[in-house]
């Protein structure tokens, strides 16, 4: 999916070992999981889990996530599937996606790093952090901030979520970054 959309949008992959950060089409490309995480975190101290705490009901000014709107719209929902079921204990207002701007942004103007749509990741699948993937998984790639359907564990900025690089649905979308100097 990554490919297919660079590729549709005219922007080269930055994610294969041949071309890695080689990127054309003005540089554009996807971040890093460190990138991702930095921007995410935005200067929030190390030990935050959200980039506003600990508290994922303090979330609502800057996330939308799975929350009292998602909430009321699925009531009575089955949730015994789920090993965590843990709405957002708040209300964002949006029970899909909401328009890019709708919220506030986090502390570097960036919006939507946590939820709206979750974000693929550049580059193949390690077990860690580390960006420098060339003996990845490519048969797998992250995503990651969670989306407007996301519950609040797994909008944390270190959660990892994978998934096949031909996967789409609406929860998931890109964030493009350019070096500028
Ligand atoms: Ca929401």
């Amino acid at each position: 999916m990554v490919c297919v959309v660079l590729l549709a949008a005219g922007l080269a992959s930055c994610a294969t070992p041949s071309v890695r950060r080689d990127c054309t089409s003005g540089g554009y490309r996807l971040l890093t999981e460190v990138e991702w995480e930095y921007v995410a975190r935005a200067g929030a101290p190390r030990d935050f889990i959200w980039p506003w705490g600990n508290d994922p009901a303090k979330g609502c000014g800057e996330a939308n996530g799975f929350d009292q709107t998602t909430l009321a719209a699925y009531a009575g929902m089955d949730t015994s599937g789920y090993r965590i079921f843990d709405p957002f204990a708040c209300n964002d207002g949006w029970l899909n996606t909401a328009p890019v701007g709708s919220l506030a942004p986090n502390k570097f103007g960036v919006f939507d790093m946590i939820g709206n749509v979750a974000e693929w990741i550049d580059g193949c699948y390690t077990s860690t952090h580390d960006d420098i993937d060339e003996h990845g998984d490519c048969t797998r790639r992250l995503y990651k901030g969670g989306s407007w359907g996301t519950l609040a564990h797994n909008t944390r900025i270190a959660e990892r979520i994978t998934g096949k690089p031909t996967h789409r649905d609406d929860s998931i979308g890109i964030r493009v970054a350019r070096r500028l100097r």
